[in-house]
Formats: C-alpha cells, sequence, structure tokens
C-alpha cells in the first residue's frame, strides 16, 4: 500500500527515512523533535550543529544513529497565523522537498509525522489534507512506500463537517440493517415472547432484493436466447457468456480497457502497490483481499452496482452489517473517489484502508 496511515510513536517505525517537524535552528526542540533527538541519541545533535539550520518549507538529511531507520530529514513547518500567509504553500513544500531528498538518497520507504500541527498550531484536520494532497500527488509519478503516522487520535481529524455526516450515514445504515435483522428474527417461528418491533425496512436492503430479481432476469435472458439460437450461439451472446465466466482479474483489466486507463494509472490511484498489481495481471485465477479489490472500483469509479458486480468475482459482497461497507458505500454514492480521502475516513472511524 503506497500511503498508510498508522497510529504510533515515530521513532519506533523501521523505514529508510523519518521526517522531523523541526524549527529554524535545527537544534532540537519539544513535540516529535524531542521525541526523535532523545531516541537518536547525543550524535544526531552533533551532526545538526553542522547544517547551518533551516528555511522552513525546507528540508535537510542526517542519519538515525539510535533510531531504527537509516536517516532523518528535518523540515520546518510553517506556524499557523490565518491561513492567508501562505502556510499552506510552505507546508505543501515541507512534504516535497522532504520526499525529494528521500527519493535523492534512494529511500524506499518513508514516515512523516503531521508536520506544524502541534506547537506551529496548524488545523489539523487541514495539516492532513494537505499532507495527503503532496504524497498522492508525488506518488503518481513515484514509487515509496509512505507512512502518515499519527501519535494519538486525538491529534488525527478529518474536517468535522465530513465525519458528521458519515457518521450520521453509517447510523442510518447500520442501525436499519439491524432493525430489520432483530424484527425479522422475533417474526421468526423460533422467536419467543414478545411482540414484534416496528418493521423499517431498509431501502438499500429492498434495493438488494431487487438487485437478486435482475440477474435472474438476466439468467433467464440468456437462457431464452439460448432456446431461440439452438446451438449456434450469437455473437452478443457469447460475449455475455464470456462475461459471466470472466475471473476478478479479467474483469478488472477489461474494466481498465474500457475506461481507456493505463495499468499504472490504475494501480496508483487505487494505493496498490505495483508487485501486487503484476501479480494479479499475471494469474487469471488472482484472489484479492476485499480491500484491494474495492481499490479497485474505487479507482475505476464504478458505480455502487458495478463495484458489487466486481467484487462478486472475488466472492465479496457489500454489507450493511459493517461500518467498513457503509463508508465505502457513502463515497460511491457521492461520487467521491479518491482512495486517499476515503482512507482518511476509514482511519478516522478505525476501519481498515483501502490498498495493499
Ligand atoms: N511520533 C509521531 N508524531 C508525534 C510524536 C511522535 N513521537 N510526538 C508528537 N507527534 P509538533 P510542529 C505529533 O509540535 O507543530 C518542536 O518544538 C503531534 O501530535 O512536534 O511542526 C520543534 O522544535 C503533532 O500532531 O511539531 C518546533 O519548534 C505533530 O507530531 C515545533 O515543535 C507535530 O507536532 C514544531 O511544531
Amino acid at each position: 500500500m503506497p500511503l498508510i496511515i498508522v497510529r504510533n510513536d515515530i521513532t519506533k517505525m523501521a523505514v529508510d527515512a523519518i521526517v522531523n517537524a523541526a524549527n529554524n535552528s535545527l537544534l532540537g526542540g519539544g513535540g516529535v523533535d524531542g521525541a526523535i533527538h532523545r531516541a537518536a541519541g547525543q550524535e544526531l545533535l552533533t551532526e545538526c550543529k553542522t547544517l547551518g539550520g533551516c528555511e522552513t518549507g525546507k528540508a535537510k538529511l542526517t542519519k538515525g544513529y539510535n533510531l531504527p531507520c537509516r536517516y532523518v530529514i528535518h523540515t520546518v513547518g510553517p506556524v499557523y497565523r490565518d491561513g492567508n500567509h501562505g502556510e499552506k504553500a510552505l507546508l505543501e513544500s515541507c512534504y516535497r522537498e522532504s520526499l525529494r531528498l528521500a527519493k535523492e538518497h534512494g529511500c524506499e520507504s518513508i514516515a512523516f509525522p503531521l508536520i506544524s500541527s502541534g506547537a506551529y498550531g496548524y488545523p489539523k484536520d487541514k495539516a492532513l489534507e494537505t499532507a495527503v494532497e503532496v504524497i498522492g500527488t508525488f506518488l503518481l509519478d513515484n514509487e515509496m512506500e509512505i507512512y502518515l503516522v499519527i501519535f494519538d487520535k486525538a491529534s488525527y481529524r478529518i474536517g468535522e463537517e465530513l465525519f458528521s455526516e458519515i457518521a450520521e450515514y453509517i447510523d442510518d445504515h447500520y442501525a436499519e440493517e439491524h432493525l430489520l435483522e432483530r424484527s425479522e428474527r422475533q417474526n421468526s417461528p423460533l422467536a419467543l415472547g414478545t411482540a414484534p418491533a416496528p418493521l423499517k425496512v431498509s431501502k438499500s436492503r429492498s434495493k438488494g432484493r431487487a438487485k437478486a430479481v435482475q440477474f435472474n432476469a438476466r439468467e433467464a435472458e440468456l437462457c431464452d436466447s439460448i432456446n431461440i439460437c439452438g446451438d449456434a450461439l450469437n455473437l452478443e451472446l457469447n460475449t455475455k457468456l464470456k462475461q459471466l465466466d470472466e475471473s476478478f482479474s479479467q474483469m478488472l483489466l477489461r474494466k481498465i480497457d474500457e475506461k481507456g486507463l493505463t495499468d499504472a494509472a490504475c494501480y496508483k490511484k487505487a494505493n496498490i502497490d505495483r508487485k501486487l498489481f503484476s501479480k494479479i495481471r499475471g494469474d487469471v485465477h488472482y484472489k484479492p483481499s476485499k480491500a484491494t479489490a474495492i481499490a479497485f472500483a474505487i479507482s475505476l469509479e464504478l458505480t455502487l452496482d458495478e463495484t458489487e458486480d466486481l467484487l462478486r468475482k472475488a466472492g465479496f459482497a457489500l454489507s450493511h452489517s459493517n461500518k467498513f461497507d457503509i463508508i465505502i458505500e457513502y463515497f460511491i454514492k457521492k461520487g467521491i473517489y479518491n482512495v486517499f480521502k476515503i482512507n482518511e475516513a476509514l482511519f478516522a472511524f478505525d476501519q481498515n484502508l483501502l490498498g495493499a
């Protein structure tokens, strides 16, 4: 998974480079800077003294010393005033410069803290958004495993509005499904005692049923065609049958072609690592994880029905008894197909992330 959001202490990350949210002097301080210097030992400060400080928005590299990483990249984020003093451009520059240095030094993995979001007062949701934007853009043209390290839950915020909208969506759909299940249990011959609770039929459930009917109709249509044509299956029917038999990887590759995407554009947009994509491409019977299959559906910008079709090929379905699935459904219905944005939200709701 090229971009991974994790909750951790950055000094524990065994990656090629970790990034330090430093100050212009590069001589240590509090927050993540203090933690990095403490864990790396005195030699880090000795090397930092030779660097002559660092401008805001720029980055400098040292060795990692006692840390489990090879390098520390020190960058200086902007102090947040009101958002009208070039803060965003400077923060973007911190991520870009750090990534440039990491690439120059052959790093294959790097871990960032949420720069400027502590003592320097950058609003956490905006700091996160900027980090994800710059990293996402970098990954379109580069291969690197990039971790965004969130120290504690309190320091992690997606936009309030988005958070409450998703929470409400989960509440509506999760609750409906469970109400329905409870009611079904109570109405079943085995249920004991009390009168059934009022039945609230979930829209999506009824839609699910409609879909099952649709599928039968499709099968019936095929049977009809077979009856009409006898052995001489026409081209259209052949194509339809092929699609029914398609494996996950065949369907994926077909969709990539249909959408006019390149393989690389598709797996990058899906937050999928190139090696895994090659595996899927080379193995017609490859069985992906659910998160991987959904990541491709997002990258291909499939509708909800198309997503269900793709998932079925891998033996999965979206369900309303699962928060992860409801969040995915929320984004697809909204037409938001940015896998990194979706991952921010999944992380905020303690769910697994998309990609692999
Ligand atoms: N691992 C990961 N993230 C951490 C850790 C850790 N061990 N410790 C804190 N954070 P800050 P800034 C998070 O204040 O806002 C220093 O004194 C923290 O929760 O460290 O860029 C420097 O010397 C927050 O989300 O950096 C500068 O003077 C994020 O790291 C000044 O602070 C950044 O918080 C820089 O301020």
